[in-house]
């Protein structure tokens, strides 16, 4: 039995299938973790959605900036923007059954030594806090109010957590690091503005995961959401999604020899194109 962690898929089910079968991964015996981003911006959204749902007994996954804008556009509190491919989703006879699971998926996982979310930690909260933090969101979503929480998750602002927060602000800042954040400054101020490669960040920026005195240091992270920076392994964080969508590869982590096997993919996107969408 092993447990595979596998990179943002984002409806390049193909490719999903054929990391699979590469892996050798076997469906009655294997776990697979994946790293959010399930939908969005490739062809077979609705596909990659399906699988995960009929083999949720193996599978875990935590959500991603994509995975809760599908989920606020099917309530009709999000836009939607003129790439997304999320619509086979919002017509599918099954979508409601779809989404309803979806919308009860943790935002960041811990087993086998090691803790998963979308995006990344802010420096502040230890793995123990950023779990508890992760369960405000996600008891807000599986809630009888999500809608409420839903129409109040898009925004920049706050850019800095506080144990003070509260409401609206304090989902926010959890949401956006967890599933938006790849740079922090140097005390912790999430910057979403820039999402390119580490090395043409401004000098002020750091990687969320280079920050000083992280609280969470110690466990390592498997996280994804940051195709630019591609895969990259260290002690404290494994980032597997190595940009399917954009041309990459697709990359799958066995999470305990940390070997990793990666799928070469054609691109459905172009990253000049596009450069602000990744
Ligand atoms: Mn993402």
């Amino acid at each position: 039995m092993a447990i595979y962690a596998i990179g943002d898929i984002q409806g390049c089910f193909v490719q999903f299938q054929q990391l699979l079968r590469k892996i050798d991964f076997n469906p009655g015996k294997d776990g697979l973790w994946l790293t959010g981003d399930l939908v969005n911006r490739g062809p077979q959204s609705l596909e990659v959605l399906r699988w995960v749902y009929q083999h949720q007994d193996q599978v875990e996954i935590v959500l991603g900036n994509h995975d809760l804008h599908l989920l606020a556009v099917s309530e009709g509190l999000g836009k939607l923007h003129r790439d997304d491919t999320i619509h086979d989703i919002l017509n599918a006879a099954d979508g409601k059954v779809l989404l309803d699971w979806l919308r009860c998926q943790p935002l960041m996982l811990e087993g086998h030594g090691y803790a998963m979310v979308h995006a990344g930690l802010l420096p502040e909260w230890s793995i123990a806090k950023a779990l508890r933090l992760a369960e405000e969101v996600e008891d807000g979503l599986a809630g009888p109010y999500y809608r409420d929480f839903l129409s109040r998750m898009y925004g920049n602002k706050p850019t800095r957590w506080s144990d003070d927060l509260k409401g609206g602000d304090r989902l926010r800042v959890i949401v956006n690091a967890m599933t938006r954040m790849r740079f922090v400054t140097r005390d912790g101020e999430i910057d979403l503005g820039f999402k390119g490669e580490r090395d043409a960040a401004p000098a002020h920026l750091v990687p969320w995961f280079e920050a000083p005195n992280r609280r969470h240091a110690g466990t390592p992270v498997i996280c994804g959401h940051w195709s630019a920076l591609g895969v990259h392994l260290d002690e404290d964080v494994l980032s597997i999604d190595s940009g399917c969508l954009w041309g990459g590869s697709l990359t799958a982590l066995r999470l305990d020899s940390r070997e990793t096997v990666s799928l070469p993919c054609p691109a459905f996107r172009e990253v000049a194109a596009q450069p602000a969408a990744r």
